[in-house]
């Protein structure tokens, strides 16, 4: 039974307060990771799923920003490129971290959390943690039109994407020899090449050089992180209702990043990337120009669009969305972000059209557990054969599609799940905070 191995993914790979995203490849806490982790934990376990929200803004820094990596101080600096030395940087709570951000869905999941079982306590602590992480973004990342910049593709989440392939080609690469750990762990035809990894070096390096304050030579507005960042007021909007709080700027907030959006980064049905320094749209056919299909507030023709963009050029028919449209001279099936299905990008045009075309979400919905069923909790699919790539037993694969089988009823699931959480439920209420500070 699908949800049962799920919950064994997620049970292996949880740390006491969190949960890693793959025991070898990903042995710390990653940030939006963490927040798909517990949209798929609050299913059978909401305990659980506050202390991944809770643990991971434990390290949020005092400007608001929630590092994308949190080091387990127990797993040694060479498991994983590049760790705590390189970055050589603390949170306040101690933790040591990276410097650099990730999508900020954290609002999304915490309202989902609460949704699956309400606990107001749990809002009130987190929602000034998520303010402060909205207001660190839209202060320190801000461009001139109102749209909020990265300043490294691993911002992005999509570290390869062909969206990036411009962009990245204007940084000098920093020397040959980086001492990737990743290719222990899977080969190298399904990950970033050297090249790639020389550049991410040389860009974390000079932006760590100034104090992770000034964006170095790779700074662009994405349609993902500015999607993630406007539903997140929309959520944070629920949040402050739910706390006796006034929505009102949140919901303005989420109007007015909606509209820069659409002025500034839609083009023929997809959202672009744009370069901050030439302005220039990155005209490309990443998925992630899918993504803002989860603001409530995009304007119909928009939606309808997208939708179409989706069946014909991503051709999600098969019930696989590609992270990068087939048929494009730079679609592989099996490279990383560059073509293959993910679990978490598919939630996330799922999540944005299940109300809008329920039949495209149940197609997805039916996508993903099938891609499961075959190969496991895999990393990524092969968007055409479903076969699997990329680490094993991975964390957000387990845990969104423990998701999508709620709420879409499927595998029996309500009752199978409720079964796994009870029969789990002493282990998850037994185990304890781990080496993250819960502030
Ligand atoms: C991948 O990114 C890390 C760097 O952050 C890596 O390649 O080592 C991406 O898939 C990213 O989106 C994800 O959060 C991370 C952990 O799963 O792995």
């Amino acid at each position: 039974m699908i949800a049962r191995e799920a919950v064994r993914v997620l049970v292996a790979n949880w740390d006491g307060s969190y949960t890693v995203p793959s025991r070898r490849l990903y042995p710390h806490q990653w940030s939006w990771d963490s927040a798909f982790i517990a949209i798929g934990n609050a299913r059978w376990s909401p305990r659980r799923a506050r202390s991944e929200l809770l643990s991971l803004f434990g390290a949020q820094w005092r400007d608001g920003r929630v590092p994308h990596i949190v080091f387990n101080p127990s797993v040694p600096d060479s498991a994983y490129f590049p760790g705590p030395e390189f970055w050589d940087v603390r949170a306040p709570s101690g933790s040591a971290t990276s410097g650099i951000v990730q999508p900020p869905v954290h609002a999304i999941a915490a309202w989902q959390v609460h949704l699956a079982e309400p606990d107001t306590t749990f809002l009130r602590r987190l929602y000034p943690r998520l303010v402060a992480q909205q207001h660190f973004l839209r202060t320190a990342r801000r461009s001139a039109d109102g749209l909020m910049a990265i300043v490294h593709p691993w911002e992005s989440g999509m570290d390869n994407s062909p969206a990036w392939d411009i962009p990245l080609a204007a940084v000098a690469p920093g020397p040959a020899g980086v001492a990737r750990r990743d290719l222990t762990h899977v080969s190298p035809d399904e990950r970033p090449t050297d090249r790639d990894y020389e550049r991410y070096a040389a860009l974390a390096r000079a932006y760590r050089d100034t104090g992770y304050r000034r964006a170095g030579a790779f700074a662009v507005e994405d349609p993902l992180f500015n999607a993630a960042y406007g539903a997140s007021e929309s959520a944070l909007a629920k949040i402050a209702a739910a706390c006796g709080l006034d929505p009102a700027p949140h919901h303005a907030e989420a109007a007015r990043v909606t509209a820069a959006m659409v002025e500034h980064l839609y083009d023929d049905g997809l959202f672009h990337s744009r370069d901050i320094d030439s302005g220039i749209l990155l005209r490309s056919h990443s998925a992630a120009g899918l993504v803002p299909l989860i603001l409530p507030d995009l304007p119909r023709e928009i939606v309808n669009a997208l939708t179409g963009t989706a069946l014909d050029r991503f051709e999600i028919k098969r019930g696989l969305l590609p992270s990068f449209a087939p048929g494009t001279p730079e679609f592989d099936p099996v490279r990383y972000w560059r073509g293959p299905s993910w679990i978490n990008l598919t939630w996330l045009v799922w999540h944005g059209l299940r109300h809008r075309r329920p039949d495209l979400a149940e197609l997805l919905a039916e996508g993903m557990i099938r891609a499961v069923s075959t190969a496991g909790f895999r990393e990524y699919f092969d968007p055409f054969t479903a076969e699997g790539h990329g680490c094993g037993d991975f964390s957000w694969s387990a845990a969104l599609v423990l998701d999508i089988l709620a709420q879409h009823g499927l595998d029996g699931v309500p009752t199978s799940l409720s079964q796994v959480g009870e029969e789990l439920g002493s282990l998850a209420e037994s185990d304890d905070v781990g080496h993250h500070v819960l502030a």
